[in-house]
């Protein structure tokens, strides 16, 4: 049996299902980018809105190039599982926010057309830091990124982010109606005004009185979205099936903890979004600096180090009590760098941190998180080795996470077996190691040189010398030997 609109009764009682006839649901959102983070996190939080009677804000959820999201879920009617995984046990709930799916590659236009639909009032995005094709360091469009060059040249079937949103964007001008609110949900720096900054270049490359226009009648709220979402496996979805008494091909599996901190400025409305959870503030801004400096960058810290000593997933890494403390560490460097609003706990958030990182029901490889950190890093972990050195404080922790990420990018691990390197920067990266072969005095330096990631700061001495210094210790001792150190120094 495979879950479907007719099967919801069959399922055992205790599986959570749509409070509500999905009937009367029509579409209100867009979403780029219809992966595991989505469905876990924003999909569940607007399934709760529509049970609280929004019915106007269903999702249509469109993945750019792959069709293997429609494929598993359209047979389903777009229903699916979230497998909420503790140590105490996994609940489960079905999910019927999503209405229904596309493939943005196969139909562009169609899909232009349905974002220029006035019935959708947000288009979403999870379309992960590389999706946006801009510079991660200065935050600005890339306009010599392929898709850039494709879609500026024919934006009636677009291929990038950027192309679909300002496709739909002049589409609803030149028809009269509205702009609808960009709501970025990626873990970029400062994302709402990020992806603001993109589209309104992307679209002066078109038109000055268009970029104008989207700047003087769009919104781009900043957000702060957090759940973990690791990759579901063949495992995942065999318990799945024995849970549910029937198969889902594609539920997403995540942790019981979710937060997703926005911006009150949706310029056509937005769904109750506080009732269901959302914290709705003016300025997002410290939230998110909190989340990627904190989660995001011992995460990446565990990821490099914890994969270079041979640990599988996060959770494994978690069990060495010196990986344990490395990620206690960055988040204590990185803490002096924030500014929270009052009443914010950080000791117990970091506290909370390392508890979700240890849940042993969640199966987060290290590889996974390790992938994409040229674009990763700049917001994980510069910005913070910035502000301590601006304030002459040491970085020694996070220069060994970065020497961790320069060590993973050579592609050879420390059996000399190779990496899977996933990164749009992957060759470059490679060819530099290659050149430098593995002399931390060669290889540091040269990819310190790596503007797009490093900007002005790779040329900083103390940031040099500490990360030289780091990558120094990772080639003699090893990853496991050099965290140990670096932690009972
Ligand atoms: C992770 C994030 O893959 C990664 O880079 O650090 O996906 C992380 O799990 C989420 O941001 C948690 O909210």
């Amino acid at each position: 049996m495979r879950l479907g609109h007719a099967n919801l009764d069959r399922m055992p009682s205790a599986i959570r299902r749509p409070a509500y006839d999905r009937s009367l649901i029509t579409p209100g959102i867009v979403h780029l980018g219809l992966g595991a983070f989505h469905r876990a996190h924003q999909a569940v939080v607007i399934d709760d809105c529509l049970a609280g009677g929004d019915n106007a804000w269903g999702i249509v959820g469109a993945s750019l190039r792959s069709p293997d999201t429609r494929d598993a879920l359209a047979p389903q009617d777009h229903l699916y599982t979230v497998a909420v995984r503790a140590a105490e046990g996994t609940q489960h709930r079905v999910v019927g926010a999503l209405l229904d799916s596309v493939v943005a590659r196969e139909k562009p236009a169609a899909l232009v057309e349905r974002m220029a639909d006035p019935a959708i009032r947000i288009v979403s995005l999870t379309v992960t830091e590389k999706g946006y094709c801009h510079t991660p360091q200065s935050g600005d469009l890339d306009e010599r990124h392929p898709d850039v060059v494709h879609d500026l040249d024919s934006l009636d079937a677009p291929r990038s982010a950027p192309g679909f949103i300002v496709a739909a964007l002049a589409r609803r001008r030149a028809l009269g109606i509205a702009p609808f609110t960009v709501l970025c949900c990626d873990n970029l720096a400062a994302n709402g005004h990020t992806v603001q900054r993109i589209v309104t270049q992307f679209a002066a490359l078109r038109s000055k009185e268009l970029s104008q226009w989207i700047a003087d009648t769009a919104t781009f709220p900043c957000t702060m979205v957090d759940r973990i979402v690791p990759e579901t496996t063949r495992a995942d979805r065999d318990a799945v099936a024995a849970a549910l008494r029937m198969r889902d091909a594609w539920p997403v599996m995540t942790e019981p903890f979710t937060q997703w901190v926005v911006e009150d400025r949706f310029a056509a409305g937005r769904p109750d979004l506080a009732a269901a959870g959302v914290e709705l503030v003016s300025d997002v801004k410290p939230f998110e600096l909190m989340k990627l400096r904190l989660l995001n960058a011992s995460h990446s810290a565990l990821a490099y180090l914890g994969f270079l000593a041979g640990y599988e997933t996060i959770a494994d890494t978690m069990q060495d009590p010196h990986f344990a403390r490395l990620a206690a560490q960055v988040m204590e460097e990185a803490a002096v760098t924030l500014t929270m609003p009052e009443g914010t706990d950080l000791s117990a958030y970091r506290a909370s941190l390392l508890k979700r990182f240890a849940n042993p029901a969640l199966h987060h490889r290290t590889w996974q998180i390790a992938m994409d950190g040229s674009q990763k890093l700049p917001q994980r972990l510069l910005g913070a080795m910035q502000d301590r050195l601006a304030r002459n404080l040491p970085i020694a922790t996070h220069a060994l996470a970065v020497a961790g990420w320069m060590r993973y990018v050579t592609a050879f691990d420390e059996q000399g077996r190779t990496i899977d390197v996933r990164d749009p920067l992957a060759a470059e990266l490679a060819a530099l190691a290659r050149e430098a072969g593995p002399v931390a005095e060669r290889l540091a330096p040269a990819l310190l040189g790596v503007t797009k990631v490093f900007g002005p700061l790779g040329a900083e001495p103390r940031l040099r010398e500490a990360v030289t210094a780091a990558l120094g210790r990772l080639y003699a001792e090893g990853a496991r030997r050099a965290v140990e150190t670096q932690v009972s120094a």
